[in-house]
């Protein structure tokens, strides 16, 4: 009697651990560690953007004015935001962040809480005002609009003192609250002042929070966000491991950061989702100079740069800085459009569109998650593995013989970053071959390798902190001189 009843219990245990595990992974995973909200997602999804870097340096030929220029040097030929924002267009770019103020205090549009302003200068009899022109560009170009703003001021008389905290805020109020809708607002944290220099106690919290009152839409970058983060340095370079996650408890923008190193690849456990942005320059300075006209990045540089940043899940905002008459120079612009074409010629056609495309993992065997989803052109369709499995193998098989020297990786983020190492591999035709071991993946992964011609490639996810969730995988050839 006991025999039977222990083993019918058992069976029942069994049976029913069996049909919670399928209930379970037939529903999407759960998300794990912190998530992207909706605005850092529609972000995220934003990749390329524009910088501005248009002030008085542009005038004096300097990087870092002083302060103490006579706001009469600013004073634009021909300003012509319409132009900057068609040539953001014609790049593919989705948005423009401008040097609303730099660390000279010199404020593009005129503020009523300081003497530097464009109303001091002979642009328009002082009746301009860039911020106006170039967020009524953007609309009209379909472009969001973004705003820098230094905390660093080498102008005003009340830096150094507890009163600048909120002149800035009011500051913020104007440009925040006067141009319709910002998508991010830009802090940066420089600051040159030597040791003798002024010494401001910024009030982060009331920074954020009048960004957050003005525009809860805005995403804030500063060196450790809070909603996008600086990468650690200013050549558009990711690191090849990137978390988009960051534990900023105790640190501030500027001094009080986390060390560049720590910037660049994020940390695995880190707290808050706090994804990459990286900012570089067509030029070599930040502001135009006639002396740079001959420098602005090759092709080849800029394609480079879009892998390091783009294609490691970071964003990338490009500087293109405007001309003494407020064009962006032809150089500059002709290159934006030379970079779109070879984007366009890149990545428009996956070369594996058509290929079978099989997993040795699916979640529930269902065709909810299925490998299929890998190639469907849809970031919201993904495949999943069953939950605790953190390793599976994607195999493609391209029917045909052919060359491909790039291959694109999008995990889910929405449910988090989870891969934590994968490799590549190409069938040579009697064997596979290993071409590339990496670590992270997160919104989008481009990975250049050496270029193969093959029928078969296997991507191996070693090691992942959850089920791995892939959304796309693509194969394309940089064919570009
Ligand atoms: C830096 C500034 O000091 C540069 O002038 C430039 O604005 C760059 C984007 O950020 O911190
Ligand atoms: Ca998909």
């Amino acid at each position: 009697m006991r025999k039977p009843l222990i083993f019918n219990l058992l069976a029942i245990l069994i049976l029913g651990c069996a049909a919670e595990t399928a209930a379970q992974n037939s529903a999407p995973p759960a998300p794990f560690g912190p998530i992207p909200d909706a605005r850092q997602l529609a972000w995220q999804k934003m990749e390329t953007y524009m910088f501005v870097h248009f002030g008085p340096n542009t005038f004096t030929n300097v990087e870092w004015g002083s302060g103490a220029e006579n706001p009469e040097v600013f004073n634009p030929t021909d300003l012509d935001c319409r132009q900057w924002a068609a040539t953001a267009k014609a790049a593919g770019m989705k948005g423009i962040i401008i040097t609303a103020k730099h660390h000279d205090g010199f404020c593009l549009w005129p503020s009523k809480f300081s003497e530097h302003t464009v109303a001091r200068s002979l642009w328009k009899n002082g009746q301009g005002d860039v911020l106006r022109e170039l967020s009524d560009a953007c609309r009209e170009y379909g472009l969001k609009f973004g705003v820098y703003l230094s905390p660093w001021d080498r102008n005003h008389p009340t830096y150094g003192t507890a009163d600048y905290n909120q002149v800035f805020v009011n500051m913020l109020d104007e440009v925040l609250g006067n141009y319709g809708e910002v998508f991010e607002q830009w802090f940066d944290g420089a600051n040159g002042e030597g040791p003798n220099g002024k010494k401001q106690v910024y009030d982060w919290p009331l920074f954020n929070s009048t960004v957050n009152r003005l525009q809860a839409k805005a995403m804030i970058f500063s060196d450790v966000g809070p909603d996008c983060r600086w990468v650690g340095n200013e050549n558009g370079v990711m690191g090849e491991t990137n978390w988009s996650r960051l534990t900023t408890e105790g640190f501030t923008p500027g001094w009080g950061a986390p060390d560049t190193k720590t910037l660049n690849t994020g940390q695995i456990d880190g707290a808050r989702w706090l994804p990459g942005e990286a900012d570089v320059s067509i030029r070599p300075g930040w502001f135009y100079s006639p002396e740079t006209d001959n420098n602005v990045k090759s092709l080849r540089q800029l394609l480079n740069i879009y892998y390091t940043s783009a294609g490691r899940n970071a964003n990338l905002l490009l500087n293109v800085p405007p001309d003494t008459r407020g064009h962006i120079h032809s150089n500059d612009s002709v290159r934006l459009v030379e970079f779109r074409a070879a984007l366009d010629r890149i990545f428009s056609v996956n070369l594996a569109a058509k290929a079978k495309i099989t997993a040795s993992e699916t979640r529930a065997n269902s065709p909810l998650f299925g490998a299929t989803n890998l190639l469907d052109g849809n970031f919201d369709t993904y495949w999943a593995a069953d939950d605790g499995q953190t390793k599976a193998e994607i195999t493609i098989d391209l029917g045909k013989e052919t060359a491909f020297n790039r291959l694109l990786i999008q995990e889910y983020i929405p449910l988090g970053q989870r891969v934590k190492q994968f490799s590549v591999d190409y069938w040579d035709g009697s064997q596979w071959l290993t071409i590339a071991r990496q670590t992270t993946v997160g919104y989008k992964r481009i990975l250049c390798l050496p270029r193969v011609k093959t029928k078969k490639i296997r991507i191996s996810i070693e090691d992942a902190l959850a089920c791995p969730i892939i959304s796309e995988i693509g194969c394309y050839l940089d064919d570009i001189q």
